[in-house]
């Protein structure tokens, strides 16, 4: 049987290394038949990738450098795209970013220029490189990103990133309006705590990801294979009907009280 996204070009951005949420993504739409472009902002996070990429046998159509901090980047990584591409159906954004000082204590402090950083990284950039991909998805497509349920409830230590989460949600709906007569979706999922580089050395995280396993329902953490086979169900003809979504993928955490 063919795959899910058999012959379709998804650009993936955000693999820093194996535990990243990406390379989760990666591997359930490799799996599906999916062609595999890919963006990194770190040089170290382009090294990590092509060693796993050998490691699994996995051949890219693409590498190409983008910091969405950046139009400049943004705007010569989907000219690559569409020279050596042409056409793209899907695009995952898994970034984030936000100063390490403005993740603990209390979100009252938050200094300006660290608000707007986070906003910028986590939120903007999705705006960003979807006005970049509609423009290459001439056949429709589906644009899947990121989100964390500190965006919804006041989480200790998420601070900015709640904030700038709950932007990017905001801008899911919006951008969803706005592609959707091109046949574009736009999704999130928010994933329930999953150890990664970013979730390392903020304060908070180990508490968060104990709670799961004792409260939710399914009473048993998330892992990137979950959250990559979530996104594949986005990316894929299986969710054509649904676009402003936020769908959690965190074991059912979310609906207890
Ligand atoms: P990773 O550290 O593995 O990935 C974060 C990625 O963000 C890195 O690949 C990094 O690229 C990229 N990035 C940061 N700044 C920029 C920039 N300016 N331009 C381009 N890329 C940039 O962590 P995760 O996999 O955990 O994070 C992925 C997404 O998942 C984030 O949006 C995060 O908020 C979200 N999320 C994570 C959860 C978790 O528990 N881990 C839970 C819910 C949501 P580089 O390495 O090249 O700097
Ligand atoms: C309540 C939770 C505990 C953790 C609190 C805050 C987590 C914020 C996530 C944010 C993306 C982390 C950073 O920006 C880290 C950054 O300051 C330093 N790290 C880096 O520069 C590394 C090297 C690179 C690769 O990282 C990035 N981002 O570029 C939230 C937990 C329970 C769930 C999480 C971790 C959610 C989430 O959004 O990631």
């Amino acid at each position: 049987m063919a795959g899910l996204l058999e012959g379709k070009n998804i650009v993936i951005m955000g693999v820093a290394n194996e535990r990243s949420i990406a390379w989760g993504i990666t591997k359930s739409i490799h799996r599906e038949g999916a062609n595999l472009i890919f963006t990194n902002r770190q040089e170290r996070s382009y090294k990590k990738l092509l060693k796993l990429l050998e490691k699994h046998d996995i051949t890219p159509k693409l590498m190409v450098s983008c910091d969405v901090a950046d139009d400049n980047s943004i705007t010569e990584a989907f000219g690559k795209i569409k020279e050596e591409v042409g056409v793209i159906h899907g695009l995952v954004h898994s970034v984030a970013f936000a100063n390490r000082e403005d993740l603990q204590g209390e979100f009252v402090d938050t200094s300006r220029d660290g608000f707007l950083l986070a906003q910028e990284i986590s939120a903007y950039s999705l705006v960003a490189v979807t006005k970049a991909a509609k423009d290459l998805m001439t056949e429709g497509g589906s644009i899947v990103t990121q989100t964390y349920l500190g965006s919804e409830r006041v989480i200790p230590n998420y601070n900015v990133m709640g904030v700038a989460k709950a932007s990017l949600e905001a801008s899911v709906r919006y951008l969803a309006e706005d592609v959707g007569k091109r046949n574009i979706r736009v999704n999130a999922i928010s994933a329930g705590p999953i150890r990664t580089l970013s979730a390392k050395g903020v304060s908070g995280f180990n508490e968060k990801a104990s709670v799961i396993e004792e409260k939710a329902p399914l009473r048993r953490s998330v892992d990137q294979d979950q959250v990559g086979d979530a996104t594949l169900f986005f990316l894929s003809d299986l969710s054509r009907g649904i676009t402003g979504e936020v769908l959690h993928v965190d074991s059912g955490f979310h609906i207890i009280g």
